[in-house]
């Protein structure tokens, strides 16, 4: 097995253990998959977050497929569910990082604590593990300890950093490590922002700032906007994510934690209600938990 998937399989046992193996047990002791089956499918993926509406359709789906098959097979309803799933995590349009511009930016936004500036330290050594070139901007100004953070991610992705002292313009550090990425002629330069402001300012009108800051040095950028959701915070991070693209449009989705729920459903609302592709999945601390969001590879480690 690569490691890969196994990291991906070890993140989401939580979410394993009580929705695959309850729909195991459920199905596979069985001699006709009733509705009182199709009804303990239908709890076990609302327990996991996948979102009440969505379950509905996915039960009403595999009451029709199954219609036309042998109802008594365990596998067949296995199957089938696993089908249903990846159909709705397969969105059209999932954009590709590192397209043709250079430097291609990237801004990351998301409240605190979500682990955005993990995923960037994370983000950037998949990026160098790819050959290319990340420059990192502290745009978090608002904690002194932000920027030594992100430092320290820095140094262990062997990547550069753009920061300037705690208390600084933030649109003017985004600003300078775009001006940085441009003139060492690196391929991506990933933002970090703050969750929080001092009480006075507003997040959402400084975020849009950081973004006319970029635009401003490179006409276009920032390129992608990745909103960090922390996964165990289930429908909540749905509400954030509304928040934060009415204010910065979301280009894309980095869901951590996923090996701190038991829900990692999540993945099917958000694609399901928000319309914004999982672009990669937090599944650990440690500097290879950050992976891309595979749909067919997600399900396959959920089930496998
Ligand atoms: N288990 C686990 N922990 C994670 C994951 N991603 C981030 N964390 C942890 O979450 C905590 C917060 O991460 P940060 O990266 O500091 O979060 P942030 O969004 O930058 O926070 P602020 O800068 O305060 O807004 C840290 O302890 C991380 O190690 C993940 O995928 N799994
Ligand atoms: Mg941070």
């Amino acid at each position: 097995m690569n490691s890969i998937f196994s990291k991906i399989k070890s993140g989401l046992t939580r979410t394993r253990s009580n929705l695959v193996d309850g729909i195991t047990k459920a199905v596979s002791g069985k001699t006709r998959i009733d509705e009182e089956t199709l009804e303990e499918i239908e709890e076990r993926l609302i327990a996991a977050d996948v979102g009440v509406n969505t379950t509905l359709d996915i039960i009403s789906a595999l009451r029709e497929n199954l219609q036309l098959r042998d109802r008594n097979d365990s596998q067949a309803v296995l199957n089938c569910l696993k089908s249903e799933l990846i159909e709705r995590l397969q969105m059209n349009g999932s954009a590709d990082t590192a397209s043709n511009q250079k430097p291609y930016i990237i801004m990351v936004v998301g409240v605190n604590g979500v682990g955005k500036t993990t995923s960037i330290g994370k983000l950037a050594n998949h990026f160098v593990q790819d050959g290319k070139r990340v420059v990192l901007g502290a745009a978090d100004t608002f904690r002194a300890a932000a920027s030594e953070q992100l430092e320290i991610w820095a140094s262990r992705a062997n990547v550069e950093i753009v920061r300037n002292k705690p208390g600084a313009d933030p649109a003017s550090v985004a600003f300078d490590a775009v001006a940085a990425a441009e003139s060492r002629s690196a391929d991506i330069a990933i933002i970090d922002t703050a969750g929080r402001l001092h009480t006075k300012s507003n997040l959402m009108e400084e975020l849009k700032k950081i973004q006319r800051a970029i635009d401003r040095k490179m006409p276009g950028a920032p390129h992608e906007v990745l909103l960090v959701i922390d996964a165990t915070t289930g429908q909540n991070g749905l509400t954030q994510a509304k928040v934060f693209n009415d204010a910065v449009k979301i280009g894309g989705i980095v869901l951590t934690k996923l090996d701190g729920t038991a829900k990692g459903g999540i993945v099917v609302a958000i694609q399901e209600q928000l319309r914004v592709p999982i672009r990669f999945i937090g599944v650990g601390e440690q500097m290879d938990d950050l992976q891309p969001f595979v749909p067919e590879e997600y399900v396959e480690a959920l089930f496998s």
